[in-house]
C-alpha cells in the first residue's frame, strides 16, 4: 500500500507540473486505474491540492500545510536517506522511536519525523521544547562503518547539512557553535543530539536527532527561552515550508555523508569551519570536570575542539557547553 503511494509520488516528482493520466500511472505502478484514483483521493484528504482534467489526468498543485511523509517525498532525490519515513503526530521523543527501529534492524536512512514532542530532549537530559506544527523534530538512523571515537564527527556533519538546508530555503546564513548549536544572530535555531547503539568496538547505529525551530513566533516560546532561542520565521520574516526544509536537509545530509565515507572528515571539517562562529575567539568551555577559558583554535581531524588557555596550554575538549 505505502509502496504504491511512494511510486505514485515519485512519478509526480519526476514530472513536476505535468499532468499524468490515470492509465499512465496505473501502468507505471502496476495497479488498476481505480486504485490510482483511490490513492489520489487519499492524497487530497491529506491536504494535497490536486487538479484533475479529463483526458489529461492529474497534477499536484499545492502540498499540505502539515508535514506528511508523502509531501517530503515529493521532490526527494536521495538514494537512501528518508526513503523510509515514520511520520507521527505526537510522540515523547523521536529519538526514542528511532532507537527502537534501529534496534529492530531498520534500514540505514530511516527517519522518524513528528509534529510534536511532549518529552523532547537535549544533551544530558535537558528538555527540548518541541511545540506542535511549528518545527522540524526528527531522528535519522545511520549505520556507518567507523570506529566509535569518530562518531562525534557526524554531529558536525549534520550541522553543516542543516546550515546548508536553511540557506537553501531561507535567505539567512546561520552560524555553528561547537559542537551542536546552530545560531542566527546569536540565538539558537537548531540543536543536534547524536546517540549511538554500539557493541564492544563496533557501531551498530548512529541516531542523529535534529530539532529546528521553523515557524514559532516569540510568544510561542516559554519565558526562559525567549532570550536564547529564535526561529527561521522570526529571522527571515516569512513562513517556511517545513517539508521543503526537511527534504533539503535529507539531500544535503546524504551528499555530505557519502563524501565523508569516501574521503574522510577533512572536507566536512573545512565546510564546518567556514560556518563556525567561535574559532579565533575567547570562549569559556564548561565541561563536567570544570571550566576552561581561552582562545578557540579550531577543531582537530577528529572534530575535537582545541582551546589555548592564557598560559599557552592547548586543551582538547570532547564535550562541553560553550559561552562566547
Ligand atoms: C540540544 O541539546 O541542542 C539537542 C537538541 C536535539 C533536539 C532533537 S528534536 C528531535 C530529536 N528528539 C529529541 O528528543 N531530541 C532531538 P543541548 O545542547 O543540551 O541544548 C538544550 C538546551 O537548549 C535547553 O537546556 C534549553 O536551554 C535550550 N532549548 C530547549 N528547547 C529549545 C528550542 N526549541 N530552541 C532553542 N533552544 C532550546
Amino acid at each position: 500500500q505505502s509502496q504504491l503511494r511512494k511510486q505514485l509520488i515519485d512519478a509526480f516528482t519526476n514530472n513536476k507540473d505535468e499532468f499524468l493520466s490515470g492509465q499512465y500511472l496505473a501502468d507505471l505502478i502496476g495497479c488498476s486505474r481505480t486504485a490510482v484514483w483511490k490513492h489520489m483521493e487519499e492524497l487530497r484528504k491529506e491536504g494535497f491540492e490536486l487538479e484533475a482534467i479529463r483526458k489529461k489526468g492529474y497534477r499536484i498543485v499545492k502540498t499540505p500545510e502539515n508535514i506528511t511523509a508523502d509531501e517530503i517525498r515529493f521532490g526527494l532525490k536521495t538514494k537512501f536517506l528518508g526513503q523510509s519515513i515514520h511520520y507521527e503526530e505526537s510522540v515523547e521523543s523521536t529519538q526514542k522511536i528511532a532507537h527502537r527501529l534501529a534496534y529492530d534492524q531498520a534500514a540505514e536512512g530511516t527517519v522518524v519525523v513528528a509534529e510534536e514532542q511532549v518529552a523532547g530532549r537535549g544533551r544530558m537530559d535537558r528538555v527540548w521544547h518541541s511545540p506542535k506544527y511549528t518545527g522540524v523534530w526528527m531522528s535519522i538512523i545511520l549505520r556507518p562503518n567507523i570506529p566509535i571515537p569518530k562518531a562525534p564527527q557526524l554531529t558536525l556533519l549534520a550541522a553543516v547539512a542543516v546550515v546548508q538546508a536553511i540557506e537553501e530555503v531561507t535567505t539567512v546564513t546561520p552560524q555553528i557553535k561547537w559542537p551542536n548549536d546552530i545560531l542566527i544572530n546569536g540565538k539558537k535555531v537548531t540543536g543536534i543530539l547524536t546517540e549511538l547503539q554500539a557493541e564492544a568496538d563496533r557501531i551498530n547505529s548512529v541516531i542523529i536527532g535534529i530539532g529546528i525551530n521553523v515557524n514559532q513566533q516569540m510568544e510561542d516560546y516559554p519565558e526562559e527561552l525567549r532570550t536564547i532561542a529564535t526561529s527561521l520565521s522570526i529571522e527571515s520574516g516569512k513562513r517556511i515550508n517545513r517539508a521543503d526544509l526537511i527534504r533539503s536537509a535529507f539531500n544535503r545530509l546524504e551528499h555530505l555523508y557519502e563524501l565523508y565515507l569516501e574521503k574522510g572528515f577533512l572536507p566536512i571539517k573545512l565546510l564546518w569551519e567556514s560556518y563556525a562562529i567561535s574559532i579565533g575567539k575567547m570562549i569559556t568551555a564548561r565541561t563536567l570536570s570544570g571550566s576552561i577559558r581561552g582562545r578557540a583554535l579550531g577543531i582537530t581531524e577528529d572534530g575535537v575542539l582545541k582551546i589555548e588557555d592564557t598560559e599557552g596550554i592547548v586543551h582538547q575538549v570532547y564535550s562541553a557547553d560553550i559561552e562566547l
